[in-house]
């Protein structure tokens, strides 16, 4: 199931809205004699991808294992049950249900006689998962935070000095995180101060009154969703995040990367899913210098958001956490 989680994960960047799937196939013997994932939006699922590579039945009486249930609809494809049945695989290892309500692949192959494991690795294909989990189940795009900051949680001095806070490696590291989301999300402040080229496939933009310096970077490449107020509510002199998410979901975006500053990171954590936050070993011992969540002032402690932590990775000299909102 881990080599399945791996073999998904070849697919970001290129899925959405599918899920990631990887698929593994052992002999009756349970050698492994083929490996396949879902590559495309479109194109074949894991378990097709795997199953079409064996031509002489080796197959038949072995196990395929996978970390999201078996489709068992008519979909741009179709259903992997059939092919499964149809290749007399014995016993199915299944990673997480499908969340689907369109599929009932576990029913389809019980009912066929074959074995089913159910569960292996679930917490890990679920977290593998978790834009089309989010998506499926509440037809809202997932949101996430990136940010990097000193040991005191600042990402520039008071005049906005930043670069660079973070090492290259962690600054790598931020390209495949933004792979993994269909957009990123920036503001008018965040390119006025930086001027980042924020690579990616689409961007959105929140430029309220069309302050963005028309020559930056940022335009130079990818799809640009601009929200300003013509064409967005605008609540307490700031964009309307909620109408945003929406709009863009409606647009295909099913999950968005933000990466910018305080104010919008803090208006955001109403909507967060998860949190990438770098942290370097520096300290600014600057109260005036900027924070990474700057929003609101608040009186006791407890009102502070809670979090759960999910990992820490070291980037050395620089370290990665991430965090999901307790809800
Ligand atoms: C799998 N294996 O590799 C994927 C699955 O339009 P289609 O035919 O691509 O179907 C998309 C749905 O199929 C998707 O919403 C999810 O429920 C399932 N995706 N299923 O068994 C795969 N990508
Ligand atoms: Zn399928």
């Amino acid at each position: 199931m881990a080599k399945c989680i791996k073999l998904a994960r070849t697919g970001e960047g290129y899925v959405s809205p599918n899920p990631l799937v990887g698929c593994v196939v052992l002999d009756k013997d349970g050698n492994e004699i083929s490996t396949g994932y879902h590559a495309k939006y479109g194109e074949n699922h894991a378990e097709r991808d795997a199953l079409l590579k064996l031509t002489n039945g080796e197959e038949k009486g072995g196990t395929l294992i996978v970390n999201l249930e078996p489709c068992s609809h008519y979909g741009k494809t179709p259903p992997c049950t059939d092919l499964i049945i149809e290749r007399g695989i014995k016993r199915v290892v299944i990673g997480m249900n499908d969340v689907n309500p369109k599929v009932d692949g576990i029913k389809k192959l019980k009912d066929a006689g074959i074995e089913i494991i159910e569960g292996v690795l679930e917490k890990e294909c679920r977290q593998l998962n978790e834009i089309f989990i989010k998506n499926m189940t509440q037809n809202k795009p997932f949101i996430a935070i990136k940010t990097a900051t000193t040991l005191d949680g600042k990402i520039a001095t008071s005049n906005g000095s930043s670069k660079w806070i973070t090492s290259e490696r962690a600054r790598a590291e931020v390209k495949k995180i933004r792979n993994r989301y269909d957009a990123i999300m920036t503001t008018s402040s965040t390119i006025n101060a930086d001027n980042p080229t924020m690579e990616h496939r689409k961007k959105i933009i929140l430029d309220r009154e069309l302050k963005t310096n028309p020559n930056a970077k940022i335009y130079q490449s990818g799809e640009i969703h601009t929200f300003n107020k013509d064409n967005t509510p605008v609540i307490d002199n700031k964009l309307d995040l909620e109408f945003i998410f929406n709009k863009v979901y409606e647009q295909g975006i099913k999950s968005i990367l933000i990466e910018s500053g305080g104010h919008l990171n803090g208006e955001a954590l109403k909507y967060v899913d998860k949190i990438y936050h770098f942290i370097a070993p520096k300290i600014t011992g600057d109260n005036s210098a900027k924070s990474c969540f700057d929003y609101r002032t608040i009186n006791d402690i407890n009102e502070s958001k809670n979090f759960t932590i999910n990992s820490v990775e070291n980037f050395n000299p620089d370290i990665l956490l991430t965090y999901y909102p307790n809800r």
